[in-house]
């Protein structure tokens, strides 16, 4: 009997085959520095396209597991990874995931060069992207913070290509109290007599990639008063030298939707030893400079998996054949993907815009305005590409029929995985009112921040001559700044206008790459999203 087989979607290298990412680089790149990213970028594209995703396939089923107690009755609180996270690991320690955004080979560059590979890396590796971007933040965070003691110690374990020492970090902040209130956190910190340890005690409820060595997190300092500027930022190692666990209990391993590689536990830190970073107050503030890498990190992720979906369904498109033909020669199916790869390419745009700046911020190539600009943008980027991701990801399993509905495709996990980039690290609501926050970072009217934001977008649309376009931008500007100057239900609207300010910089950001690079196919995308829609203030 011949019975019919499906080809299955495949993937080639995943640089070489993302016409997005190399356009843009090419942009953004001087040609030396370039040809110098390009192997790298090739070999993770490769990477990710072939071992990487068959690893990824194969490794499907496992999960982390906790181990509380060994068979002597000791308690040992032992986290084993899957195969999959354990190569990643390697892999991103010695392709220098993290390390190329402070090595500054290419100055500011270097962060896009750094954001290209773990755009390259994540979702080939179901959320490795997670550890590595606390990492980062962690990295980041220390060295803002002056504290050479703590940066000695544990930054170059952060930031080394060698998988031996290489270290990650956790970010632990989310109590029973809150997520998004960090105010309210419970966990008190207990000077010890003479000395500049502190041990701490409480619960925290949701520490992402537990497995890491050393931890940010926040406590407050016995006799420090209530709110997010009574806490204080500490740094703490997770295990002593026999690999014990310093005083800290996993109770349990998160039984999660999505992202189930990563080992997220609820903890009790009873007595847990760890030092101040910066001061014994203001943690909130202190830890922020982490909240932004990761925000950044949650950015690229999304269009990430936005690529990854909608490279397997593009290929898978050409292998499908239905109704008499294959479905890359069917107008509507062909109409469906080209509106979710606009939403993709503007998406791309505005994540690395924010890698850029952040580049530029972190070697003080930037002027006081773009701080206050990356401050603003961070946010809404934040918002506007996990909103996107979900949605992408959610329409590429349509895209498959009934088989982007069945777990051993492979597909079903991009959904779920999506599904988390709107809700950790601050969830659309809260990034929203943190966005009315960035306006007013300089200035009680948030109507100068507006200014600097219709700065920035106006600036993309220099020598852009597409009256039709320039309309659609325009229109959004004005009606967010007619909306904000309205002054009433601010809050209750906040979602709205943050999200019309991420489409509109995306629409802007998506023609200046279009009219620099004189590239059609950007340009089609452009008038697509357009189409769509930027302005969702109503
Ligand atoms: C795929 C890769 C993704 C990465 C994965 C990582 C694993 C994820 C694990 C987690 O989910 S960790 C938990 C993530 N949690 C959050 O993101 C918290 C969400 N909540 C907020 O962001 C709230 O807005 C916030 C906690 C910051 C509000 O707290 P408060 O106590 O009301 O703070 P407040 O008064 O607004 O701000 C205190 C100071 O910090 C202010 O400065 P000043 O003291 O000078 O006035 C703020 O301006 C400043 N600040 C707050 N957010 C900032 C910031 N500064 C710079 N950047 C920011 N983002």
């Amino acid at each position: 009997m011949n019975l019919f087989q499906q080809t299955p979607p495949a993937l080639g290298n995943q640089y070489d085959d993302d016409r997005v990412l190399r356009s843009y680089l090419k942009r953004v790149l001087p040609a030396d520095v370039l040809s110098d990213v390009q192997e790298s970028l090739t070999e993770m594209g490769r990477l990710a396209g072939g071992e990487l995703y068959e690893l990824q396939l194969a490794d499907r089923l496992n999960e982390p597991t906790l181990t509380q107690w060994d068979a002597w009755g000791n308690r040992i609180d032992k986290i084993e990874l899957t195969p999959l996270w354990r190569r990643a690991e390697r892999i991103a320690a010695e392709h220098g995931v993290v390390a190329t955004a402070y090595e500054l080979r290419h100055g500011s560059l270097s962060r896009v060069h750094q954001c290209a590979l773990a755009y390259l890396l994540t979702p080939s590796t179901d959320i490795y992207s997670c550890p590595l971007a606390m990492t980062d933040g962690a990295a980041r965070t220390l060295l803002n913070s002056g504290n050479q003691a703590l940066i000695d110690r544990a930054v170059p374990h952060l930031i080394t290509r060698d998988p031996k020492e290489f270290w990650t970090a956790g970010q632990w902040m989310t109590e029973l109290t809150g997520g998004s209130d960090v105010g309210l956190s419970e966990t008190v910190a207990k000077q010890e007599d003479g000395s500049n340890t502190f041990r701490l005690c409480g619960r925290k409820w949701f520490t992402s990639a537990i497995a890491s060595q050393m931890a940010l997190t926040l406590a407050r300092p016995e006799g420090n008063p209530p709110g997010g500027r009574g806490l204080a930022l500490f740094y703490l190692e997770t295990r002593d030298e026999h690999g014990r666990p310093r005083n800290i209990q996993i109770n349990r391993l998160k039984d999660k939707l999505g992202t189930r590689k990563v080992p997220t536990a609820e903890l009790t830190l009873d007595g847990t030893p760890a030092q101040l970073v910066k001061g014994s107050t203001d943690g909130v503030r202190n830890i922020a400079p982490l909240l932004n890498i990761t925000r950044l990190w949650n950015g690229i992720s999304a269009v990430a998996l936005m690529r990854r979906g909608l490279a397997l369904s593009f290929d898978y498109a050409n292998k499908r054949i239905a109704f008499g033909a294959p479905l890359s020669e069917k107008p509507l199916h062909v109409d469906t993907l080209a509106t979710l790869q606009a939403e993709f390419e503007a998406a791309f745009q505005f994540a690395f815009y924010v890698a850029e700046l952040t580049g530029r911020s972190e070697t003080g190539e930037i002027s006081d305005d773009d701080v206050l600009l990356l401050r603003l943008l961070t946010p809404i980027m934040k918002l506007t590409t996990g909103k996107q991701a979900v949605m992408v990801a959610s329409e590429v399993l349509e895209s498959f029929g009934g088989a982007g509905y069945v777990e051993d495709t492979g597909l079903p996990v991009l959904l779920r995985d999506s599904q988390v980039l709107p809700i950790w690290e601050g969830t659309t609501n809260v990034l929203a009112l943190d966005t009315l926050r960035a306006l007013r970072t300089d200035d009680t009217d948030p109507s100068h921040g507006l200014m600097r934001f219709d700065a920035a977008v106006k600036r993309c649309l220099e020598g852009v001559s597409d009256v039709r376009l320039l309309n659609v931008v325009r229109s959004a500007l004005d009606h967010a700044a007619s909306w904000l100057a309205k002054g009433d239900a601010v809050e209750a609207g906040a979602r709205r206008f943050s999200l019309t300010l991420g489409r509109t910089i995306e629409l802007a950001l998506l023609i200046k790459h279009a009219q620099r690079t004189l590239d059609r196919e950007t340009m089609n995308s452009a008038h697509r999203f357009a189409s769509v829609g930027v302005d969702v203030i109503f």
